[in-house]
């Protein structure tokens, strides 16, 4: 349900031009130095960005789904880590608190995240529990007014910039699986929390990850999502759905960047005495990229609208994540080989696309995992 037309044409505009004007020509500078520039990270705040969904009441611009997916599709038309800045104060790292936090909880944090001044990251991730999250070690021990925190998480994005950390960690040890999981609020400098070195990546220079330890980390109990035990989980599992509904977009968006650099390179090459353009060999993968990149843009922008109407999307969600990630991962294969060997050196960006985008197939749940969601979702409905 889009609010307001106008505004949000304003909004998209703004956005295509700073990402045409501002990030695409800074592309190369932040795969070099493995760094977005400070300028440009002021002028992401100043545009709002880090509050695109963070609601108007806490200081965000409070988008609707369908409103995000249209500035997702947007702001994915250049190098992911821009996104991937901003993506955990939208997403990940604000939405646990935005679906079960606290109205004292969201007062105090969540304007912080709207303007930037603060990062927010989402640990959920361990060493030992990646795709099976339920079988988390982290424990958090009540001791008085705290909690006693002490557990590693890994490939934790932002960790690195974070002021606050989404940390999922067991208060219950007799409970095994979901059940025993809580969900806290982390602040940086809080003793005990230790940032790991920032990990080397295949792709997204400029985006950060690594690991977050924590030993004997003393958290204020008030500081627990909800003030309930429990339900960390849950609150785990409903950020994902958002989140891979985002990530969809995102796909969709690098995927239609991708081809556009491709069927621009097409049109220029010559071979054989004409534009590569020409060759239906050719065209049948500037053809097959075009229709896949459409059909994903309708299911994210579907499943946005029922998000909107309040309708359950995991079954949607996993469904778009699934086929969105798994098609830009085509679209990337296609447009290296519509630009031969020129598809291989960093001198074009489709080399370096080929290499961010992998990483959409795996986070926030792998292609496997959404296959599970799907299928587990189908069955239980059919039994019900
Ligand atoms: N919304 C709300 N609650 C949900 C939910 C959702 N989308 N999905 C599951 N739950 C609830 C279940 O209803 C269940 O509650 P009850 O015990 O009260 O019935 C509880 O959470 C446990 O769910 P489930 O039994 O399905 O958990 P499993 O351990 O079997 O596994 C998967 C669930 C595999 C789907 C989950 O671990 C997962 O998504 N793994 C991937 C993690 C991931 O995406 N990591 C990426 C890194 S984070 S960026």
């Amino acid at each position: 349900m889009i609010r307001d037309q106008e505004t949000l044409n304003v909004l998209l505009d703004t956005l295509s031009r700073f990402v045409r004007e501002r990030l695409v020509p800074a592309e190369n500078e932040v795969a070099e130095t493995d760094l977005i520039p400070a300028d440009i990270v002021a002028e992401m705040r100043d545009i709002g960005l880090f509050g695109l969904c963070i609601p108007e009441e806490y200081g965000g611009l409070g988008l609707t789904m369908e409103e995000e997916v249209l500035v997702a599709f947007e702001i994915a038309r250049t190098s992911p880590a821009f996104r991937s800045l901003i993506g955990t104060n939208n997403g990940i790292g604000s939405q646990g608190l935005i679906v079960d936090g606290t109205e004292e909880q969201k007062r105090y944090y969540l304007p912080k995240l709207a303007s930037g001044e603060l990062i927010a990251s989402f640990a959920l991730t361990e060493p030992g529990s990646g795709s099976d999250a339920a079988s988390l070690r982290t424990s958090a021990r009540r001791d008085g007014d705290h909690y006693v925190i002490n557990g590693t998480k890994r490939f934790i994005t932002n960790a690195p910039e974070a002021g606050v950390f989404t940390v999922m960690a067991r208060t219950n040890p007799d409970i095994k699986g979901a059940g025993g999981i809580s969900a806290f609020i982390v602040e940086k400098g809080t003793p005990g929390l230790h940032i790991g070195k920032t990990d080397k990546k295949m792709g997204q220079k400029g985006a950060h990850t690594s690991d977050v330890i924590f030993e004997d980390c003393r958290v204020p109990a008030v500081n627990i999502i909800g003030g309930k035990e429990g339900v960390g989980f849950k609150t785990a599992m409903k950020v994902l759905d958002k989140g891979r509904l985002h990530i969809a977009a995102i796909c969709v968006g690098a995927a239609e960047r991708m081809l556009d650099d491709a069927l621009r390179y097409a049109i220029e090459r010559q071979q054989f005495g004409k534009p590569i353009a020409d060759f239906q060999l050719i065209q049948a993968m500037l053809a097959d990229s075009k229709a896949e990149i459409y059909a994903a843009r309708s299911m994210v922008l579907d499943a946005a609208r029922r998000r909107d109407n309040k309708e359950d999307i995991s079954t949607e969600a996993s469904c778009c994540k699934l086929f969105a990630s798994e098609m830009c991962g085509r679209v990337a294969d296609r447009a290296v080989q519509i630009h031969g060997g020129a598809g291989y050196v960093s001198e074009y960006s489709i080399e370096r696309f080929y290499r961010d985008v992998r990483l959409f197939r795996i986070y926030e749940g792998t292609t496997q995992i959404q296959q599970l969601v799907i299928a587990r979702n189908m069955i239980r409905n059919a039994q019900q």
